[in-house]
């Protein structure tokens, strides 16, 4: 199961980690990618010094590449930017925001830089100013997300960029992989399997929400504020539903969310924190290894493949 993406990005497996804040990191990141992955350790709103601890970190645990993913609604974006480019980050994934201006200082390290885009227009754009391959991500994902599905994005950008696309939103499995290639991807991003992965650090209780989680347990709150975010139902949810509803100003509404993803990730506090999650939840059953996750996708993913000559 190889594909160029594989040899752009000196992995085993077409199958990126989501760089989840929080959530991804040193230990995850180093599993994902000691098992053939590409490990992604999620710099969120970490301060830079913080970002250099854990990367040093996953340097010790693993001998193979990883990345680390740039949110870039973070106050540290420079800074995190500049340590990534000290730490030699061979791989720079992007999410939440414009890159652009960051892309001639990672290439010429060598980095390959891979943003998350949530429209074709934006992977246009970006692919104009030279990154390697792009993430095309659908509404389905957890966390900070765009409009469109998965199903209907990542074969309009396979068709607009001439660089990889990696499929992400939805998928869990070896038949989301597959399915991902079908419509001309050259591998996926996968967030909420790996939060169930056993060297996730997350809070258990995190964990255990995702494998309870059912189909319809998902709920987008934000979309008011510009800055819609997909997270499983619970009280806090309810809670930021009604703040909405009642026409509470933008920034007295943001104010109100920070802090609640580390309560839930951290904390464990999974009532009154944000339990980022995508769609995909509810097939999640148990907790496994990063190396069992990524044997059964790609087993899964050769069988639908095979199966499909037959038709
Ligand atoms: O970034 C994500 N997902 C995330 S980030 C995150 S951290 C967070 N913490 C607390 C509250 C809210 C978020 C949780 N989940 N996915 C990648 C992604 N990027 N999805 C959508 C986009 C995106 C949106 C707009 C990328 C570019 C963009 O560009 C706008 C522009 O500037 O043109």
């Amino acid at each position: 199961m190889r594909t160029q993406l594989c040899e752009l990005l000196e992995i085993e497996y077409p199958i990126l980690q989501g760089g989840m804040a929080w959530v991804a990191t040193a230990e995850l990141a180093a599993a994902v990618s000691n098992a053939g992955g590409l490990g992604i350790i999620g710099a969120g709103n970490m301060p830079p010094e913080l970002l250099e601890q854990e990367i040093q970190r996953a340097k010790a645990y693993t001998n193979r590449p990883f990345g680390v993913n740039v949110y870039y609604l973070s106050p540290h974006v420079d800074g995190i930017i500049e340590t990534v480019i000290r730490a030699k980050i061979p791989v720079i994934v992007t999410g939440a925001g414009n890159p652009g201006k960051h892309i001639p200082g990672l290439r010429a390290i060598g980095a390959r830089v891979i943003p998350v885009v949530p429209s074709v227009a934006l992977a246009k754009r970006l692919t104009r100013l030279g990154v390697d391959a792009v993430i095309a991500e659908g509404m389905e994902a957890g966390g900070h997300i765009g409009e469109l599905t998965t199903m209907a994005l990542v074969p309009q950008i396979v068709d607009a960029v001439d660089v990889p696309v990696i499929a992400a939103g939805g998928i869990a499995d070896g038949r989301g992989l597959a399915a991902a290639l079908a419509l001309g991807a050259q591998g996926v991003q996968i967030g909420t399997r790996f939060v169930c992965a056993r060297e996730c650090t997350v809070h258990p209780n995190f964990k255990n929400k995702i494998l309870q989680a059912r189909d319809r347990d998902t709920v987008v709150t934000g979309a008011s504020t510009g800055h819609p975010v997909r997270i499983l139902k619970n009280r806090f949810s309810r809670e930021f539903k009604q703040w909405e509803d009642s026409g509470l100003p933008r920034e007295e509404l943001e104010a109100l969310g920070i802090g609640k993803l580390r309560m839930a990730a951290q904390d464990g506090d999974v009532i009154n924190g944000s339990v980022m999650a995508g769609q995909i939840a509810g097939l999640i059953q148990k907790e496994m290894s990063a190396a069992e996750i990524i044997k059964e996708i790609i087993i899964g993913a050769e069988k639908v493949l095979s199966d499909l000559k037959g038709v």
